[in-house]
């Protein structure tokens, strides 16, 4: 068995995104799935194995805590550093570049902390509090991101994809020189937070998505977008872009198929031809 029991988690906030590090780990992360956890910032908690990021694959440590639900971490290929999108309540979703050992403040503090939040933040042994990258004041409930370092997409190396559910909008984020943050051109997100009604258009990169799950690279180095609201994948090409010829295929019953499907198309024609000569004119 690959994912070890979760205690008495609810159908909800169980959050779900999964990535392979650098090294080969696999995690998984699990919102607080409704749960007065452990993990959650609270000064007793019951239940472990919530709120959490967990390496499942060779199990290890909480890589992770004090999440309330996330739909998507990834890694920077460059940096190898995880990132990770995390759902907010009425207020605030983050973008959080996910340190190991990190307390992302939930249930005390979600988006951008305050000496009073902290305040409330309990001391958890090697886990240590950190500031979301980003956050948006009103919730667009990010869910996958996904790095872009590949050949058709190379104009896209400095930029973080994320998707959303609420917006249906597939957001683009320029990193910082030092990738441990993003740049911005406007004054209204240079403060690393989008407040209710500031203009996102610097952020904006494809609309009107649906409510988007996944968002990956392929192994052709194209961007993946999968909309659970318009039931599709979307795929980000450059324009113009031609899908690679596949290599000959050693199977020799081939061109026997591709002859056979020549001769049914053709056949098929014929059968059109003749069909638009009998009807009425
Ligand atoms: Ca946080
Ligand atoms: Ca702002």
């Amino acid at each position: 068995m690959l994912v070890r029991d979760m205690n008495l988690t609810q159908t909800y906030h169980n959050g779900g995104g999964m990535a392979v590090g650098p090294d080969g780990t696999v995690y998984l992360a699990v919102g607080d799935a409704g749960r007065y956890g452990l993990l959650q910032n609270h000064d007793r908690g019951f239940y472990p194995d919530t709120s959490a990021i967990i390496p499942v694959a060779p199990e290890g440590p909480y890589y992770a805590m004090g999440l309330r639900n996330s739909f998507g971490i990834a890694f920077d290929p460059f940096t190898e550093t995880m990132w990770g999108t995390e759902n907010g309540d009425d207020s605030s979703d983050e973008i959080n570049l996910v340190y190991p050992y990190m307390n992302s403040g939930w249930n005390m503090v979600m988006g951008p902390s305050n000496a009073t939040a902290l305040a409330r933040i309990p001391g958890y042994q090697n886990y240590t509090y950190s500031e979301p990258e980003f956050s948006w004041e009103q919730p667009v409930a990010p869910t996958g991101l996904s790095f872009a370092r590949s050949e058709p997409l190379a104009k896209f190396a400095d930029s973080l994809f994320v998707g959303a559910c609420n917006t249906g909008t597939l957001y683009k984020f320029t990193m910082n020189e030092r990738r441990d943050g993003f740049a911005f051109a406007s004054a209204e997100l240079a403060d690393g937070v989008a407040d209710r009604g500031e203009p996102m258009d610097e952020i904006v990169f494809g609309t009107n998505l649906g409510c988007i799950t996944d968002v990956e690279v392929g192994p052709d180095g194209l961007l993946y977008i999968a909309s659970f609201g318009k039931g599709s994948i979307f795929r980000l090409a450059p324009a113009g872009y031609a899908a690679p010829v596949p290599a000959p295929q050693q199977d020799p019953s081939l061109p026997l198929y591709l002859a056979a499907g020549v001769a049914g198309a053709a056949i098929a024609s014929a059968y059109l031809i003749m069909r638009r000569k009998k009807s009425p004119a």
